[in-house]
């Protein structure tokens, strides 16, 4: 097997670039119809996976009727995303209502990859589910009540237990909106639930004044757990979704350390700017090596795009520009 170092999806800082992070040159590399059903493909989450990664794509199709689909790759960059949206078996539990399902993440936990979403239930709220192969997919337990979104699993278990972030919410395009965890000793009954991030007051960071959701699932660092999360500002025009960073305590992931008062990322590409819905970059996932990491963002709610960034460079300019 080759190692991530070989093939993580890569692009070195372009010349002049002075910025944390950077977009890569070839976005957006999943465009709007890249199925014949799709209207839309973004926020979507990947993994590696044998030889090279898969991940669950979020294709609105031409009805836009929200569903996900299984994908593969050899390079992260260029996917093969099935035609047929993912069909679940039951889990932990019998099958459960889903009228539709957006937004996935996707982690490895021990011996399965374990992907979460947002499951209509009466409402949008957690979904579950987990494989072994990317072929056959277990649907589990909805992890709360509606409405909840942006729901992402920690890697690993924490003092013994699943932890899990999400993101109380409204039937509607949420007014509001904080980061708490909860914890579950079977990944069935969750609990303990704790605030971790606010909104930040106005206009300290505008950009997450309105409403902030978990992005990617979060990876160790020496700080503490690097984490890529969403904010969005409510302007005359509507809602911008820009993306920043956060260090989370490793052993207490409750504990925010530091959190980026500037973006790291925010609507600028064409593409990020014009689409279904303008104005968007939703980070859904992160692939890294232990020294650079690239991200898988929504743009505009229309296509998937990526971007690049040395981990150290993050972890020091979240801990520089931190609003704690
Ligand atoms: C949220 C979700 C996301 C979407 C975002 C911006 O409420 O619907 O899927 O990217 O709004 O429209």
């Amino acid at each position: 097997m080759k190692s991530l170092k070989d093939i993580l999806p890569w692009e070195d800082r372009p010349e002049g670039c002075k910025d944390v992070m950077w977009r890569y040159s070839k976005n957006p590399i999943i465009g709007r119809y890249h199925i014949p059903t799709s209207n839309s493909i973004f926020n979507s989450a990947v993994v590696p996976f044998e030889d090279g990664y898969a991940g669950v794509f979020r294709c609105d199709n031409k009805a836009v009727q929200m569903n996900v689909f299984a994908g593969f790759s050899k390079d992260g960059i260029h996917w093969e995303i099935n035609h047929e949206p993912i069909k679940f078996e039951a889990g932990n539990t019998e099958m459960i209502e889903s009228e539709y399902k957006y937004d996935p993440r996707v982690t490895w936990i021990d011996d399965r990859y374990w992907i979460t979403w947002c499951n209509g239930y009466h409402g949008p709220t957690i979904g579950i589910a987990y494989t072994f192969d990317f072929k056959k997919f277990y649907q589990c337990e909805n992890a709360f009540l509606p409405f909840n979104r942006n729901g992402v699993l920690f890697p690993e278990k924490i003092n013994g237990k699943y932890a899990m972030l999400s993101r109380p919410s409204d039937n509607g395009h949420t007014p509001f909106g904080d980061i708490y965890i909860s914890f579950s000793p079977d990944m069935k009954y969750w609990g303990e639930h704790r605030c971790v991030m606010k909104v930040t007051p106005f206009p300290e960071s505008a950009w997450q004044c309105t409403k902030i959701g978990a992005g990617s699932v979060p990876f160790l660092t020496d700080e503490g757990w690097l984490l890529f999360y969403h904010g969005v500002i409510n302007t005359c025009n509507g809602f911008r979704y820009s993306m920043g960073a956060a260090i989370l305590d490793k052993d207490h992931p409750e504990k925010v350390l530091y959190r980026t008062r500037p973006y790291l990322l925010a609507p600028a590409a064409t593409y990020e700017l014009q689409g279904d819905v303008p104005n968007v970059v939703f980070p859904c996932a992160a692939l890294q090596d232990g020294e650079r990491v690239a991200v898988y963002y929504g743009a505009a709610d229309t296509v998937v795009g990526m971007a690049f960034g040395y981990i150290k460079e993050i972890v020091a300019f979240t801990k520089n520009n931190s609003i704690l």
